[in-house]
């Protein structure tokens, strides 16, 4: 049952019902239509309500029917809200909780809204790459004037149901109990005729243009290459110079234009793919979590002390242990700096910058920190001194407490190992700066318990990460796949690139940052050591010497003012460097190699491909779960083009098929071995299938 129908009194109520969020998917519609129909025969009825059940009145349309037979099937959208606008019975829709998209339009549709407090209010649409496509460009406009409706409908941001009381969206604000208020409303509206109807109201907005000029100025500068935001303006535009019906067909044509994009396509993928990365298949939802009510963190550097503020900022206690107080006081120094500047931002208020320094605390004592629910180590790179910090921690730590470790490549059994306790040890890598990047890759050791990893997985959300489980391995999903990225990055400045056309070339695509502009940020000596490792573990594998000259020639990026790029100080852009460049030009020579221009098409196959072809061995292997996962981590956490929905979904969109046959053409070339085809990939490929 997707909607329920019941009558109190001389009301007829409607609840939808289909969790989790009332999506309004077919059935769901075709039950709204079922009992208006009821309703509207029933000579006892004198109003209608339309709620939701559970925890939304509704999420809007159902997302996962979307480029289906199932979204267009009739009753759709449209239908349900003209049955609804021309009943000849006054409907109210008696709002909670969430109200978005396809939900906000069908209360527009209603005669009478009135809502309880704290409800969102959205049409979020934007965000999914298409506009309201059911009439809110029109509707909501008439309800809530012109600036505001475009600005919430070009942002997709939801707003508190109190602070729209007093517009024309809602007829009331129940306070108490919704359904008691609705009923009261609706008895009383019950016999009041001419019904109004949004679609009624006149926008009065006597400069528009301007106005709509101004908007699209405005948003044409900060959509990049998204074009639902433009196309939004351009609907609700259509709002004050069209007919109403006029502007429902015109917002109906655009959105369909925009739900056929890559672009759109990308952001919904990136919408589910961000849900589903918390659930593993082994690990049923309702695995017990262990409470975290306090946090320890070791190493008060840079990466501990962003740990830290992620747990502060949820409210959660934590102690940073360090081994020097010199070295405590600056970690904790930097902290509170970092609030000064998000505060002076007005980004905090002074009671919330209090909290949260406060919530951060220092020691130098292993002791104290032995009753945290969890503690991160996010101390040196290096498999000796993991080995010293675990084993101190099997020795003090309370039983239950989480041993987590921020490693970024080194094997976390190895570290659970060191402890008597292995089931309570797991990776927790998070991606600096670590208070602001999104990303927690959520290590699983062969003997990690489910309900550790159930309890990280939810502490991830509750410190607004996305998580996603990647199993053990050298570099796990991201640093596994990067390295051939790397790889590629280096051939090509030996082949005849100089660092600028290759940052140019994948920043065109939409990175956020090419990887030398990123090396240089990182700190080149961090792949320098890592190389220096492989070279006698894994002899057989190749890399460009460029970067190790460069190091060599002591420049590691800006935090010595030198890297692959020059730097001025107090300037963080990227000069192209005449000495580094040099440096390429005559190692090209020195190894006998004829440079050739290479083109920016050939760069970004490269290096997208590199990333591809890793990642296909990592799904394969059962290291990513699912090939979402694997984009996740690339958007949320390598500044992977959201547009192009992660390197497995632009592969998909690209063709695997012309995936292999780039990636074969680049074989015949030099370090061809790097092109051999995942099995999964030539396999996919060969079948015609795609990886999501
Ligand atoms: C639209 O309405 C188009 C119309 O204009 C025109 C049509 C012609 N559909 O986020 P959560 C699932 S476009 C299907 O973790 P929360 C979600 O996948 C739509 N499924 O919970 C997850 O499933 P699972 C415009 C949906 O409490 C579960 O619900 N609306 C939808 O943190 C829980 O989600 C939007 O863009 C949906 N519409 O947040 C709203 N929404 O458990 C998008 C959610 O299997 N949704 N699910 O992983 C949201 O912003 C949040 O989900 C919401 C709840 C705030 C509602």
């Amino acid at each position: 049952m997707t909607a329920e129908y019941q009558i109190n009194g001389a009301v007829a109520v409607i609840t939808l019902n289909n969790p989790p969020v009332n999506g309004l998917g077919h059935a769901t519609r075709s039950a709204i239509v079922d009992g208006m129909q009821k309703a509207l025969a029933d000579d006892a009825v004198k109003a209608i309500i339309i709620t939701g059940a559970g925890t939304a009145f509704s999420g809007g349309a159902d997302i996962k029917e979307f480029n289906s037979p199932k979204a267009l099937a009739e009753p759709n959208l449209h239908t349900v809200i003209n049955v609804v606008e021309n009943s000849t019975k006054p409907v109210i829709a008696a709002i909670h909780t969430v109200c978005m998209g396809g939900g906000l339009e069908l209360a527009m549709g209603c005669n009478y809204r009135v809502a309880v407090a704290g409800a969102q209010i959205a049409l979020p649409e934007v965000k999914l790459g298409i506009l309201p496509g059911a009439g809110g460009t029109q509707r909501l406009p008439r309800v809530l004037g012109l600036e505001m409706a475009l600005n919430m409908i070009v942002s997709g941001n939801p707003v508190a149901s109190e602070k729209l009381a007093g517009t024309a969206l809602f007829n009331e604000l129940i306070e108490g109990d919704l359904m008691q208020g609705a009923l009261a409303f609706a008895n009383k509206v019950a016999d009041v005729r001419p019904l109004p109807k949004v679609r009624d109201i006149k926008i009065d907005y006597p400069n528009y243009e301007a106005f709509l000029q101004f908007s699209r100025n405005t948003v044409k500068a900060m959509s990049g290459p998204f074009p639902a935001p433009l196309k939004c303006v351009e609907a609700v535009a259509a709002a004050i110079t069209k007919k109403f019906d006029d502007g429902i067909q015109f917002e109906r044509s655009l959105f369909i234009e925009l739900v056929q994009t890559t672009e759109s396509k990308a952001l919904r993928h990136a919408f589910f793919g961000e849900r589903a990365a918390s659930k593993l298949p082994d690990v049923p939802e309702d695995t017990p979590t262990r409470p975290i009510k306090s946090v320890a963190v070791i190493g008060g550097g840079t990466m501990g002390g962003g740990i830290a503020m992620n747990f502060a900022n949820a409210g959660i206690p934590v102690k940073i242990l360090e081994m020097k107080q010199e070295a405590l006081d600056k970690g904790l120094a930097t902290i509170r700096k970092n609030y000064e500047n998000t505060l002076k931002k007005g980004k905090l208020t002074q009671q919330k910058f209090e909290q949260r320094v406060g919530l951060i605390t220092g020691t130098l004592s292993y002791d104290d920190i032995a009753q945290a629910d969890i503690v991160v180590e996010a101390v040196f790179e290096d498999m000796g001194v993991k080995e010293t910090v675990f084993k101190k921690l099997d020795e003090v730590m309370k039983q239950g407490a989480i041993l987590a470790s921020n490693t970024s490549t080194l094997d976390v059994d190895k570290i659970a190992a060191f402890t008597k306790r292995p089931q309570d040890v797991i990776g927790t890598h998070f991606f600096s700066p670590a208070n602001v990047m999104k990303l927690l890759e959520i290590v699983r050791g062969a003997k990690t318990g489910k309900d550790v990893l159930a309890t990280t997985l939810a502490l991830s959300k509750k410190i607004k990460k996305t998580g996603v489980v990647s199993g053990v391995c050298d570099g796990f999903i991201g640093n596994r796949m990067i390295e051939q990225y790397s790889r590629q990055a280096g051939f090509l400045l030996e082949q005849g690139c100089l660092p600028e056309q290759v940052d140019k070339a994948i920043e065109k695509f939409g990175f956020a940052m090419g990887p030398f502009r990123m090396g240089d940020l990182a700190g080149n000596d961090i792949g320098w050591y890592i190389r220096k490792r492989r070279y006698v573990e894994k002899p057989e594998v190749t890399y460009s010497k460029t970067a190790d000259l460069l190091c060599e020639m002591g420049r590691y990026g800006q935090k010595t003012g030198a890297g692959w790029y020059d730097y001025k100080p107090g300037d963080r852009k990227a000069y192209p460097s005449q000495v580094v460049n040099d440096m390429i030009v005559k190692h090209s020579a020195d190894l006998g190699i004829e440079r050739r221009k290479i083109s920016d098409q050939e760069i970004v196959e490269r290096l997208v491909f590199a990333l591809v072809n890793e990642a296909a061995y990592i799904l394969e292997e059962g290291i990513a779960t699912r090939a979402s996962d694997i984009d996740m981590v690339y958007l949320t956490g390598y500044g992977f083009p959201l547009f192009r929905g992660g390197p497995m979904f632009y592969a998909d969109t690209v063709g695997l098929p012309n995936v292999i046959l780039a990636m074969n053409k680049y074989a015949k070339g030099p370090h061809g071995d790097a092109w051999k085809a995942a099995p999964l990939l030539a396999k996919l490929a060969a079948e015609g299938k795609t990886f999501n």
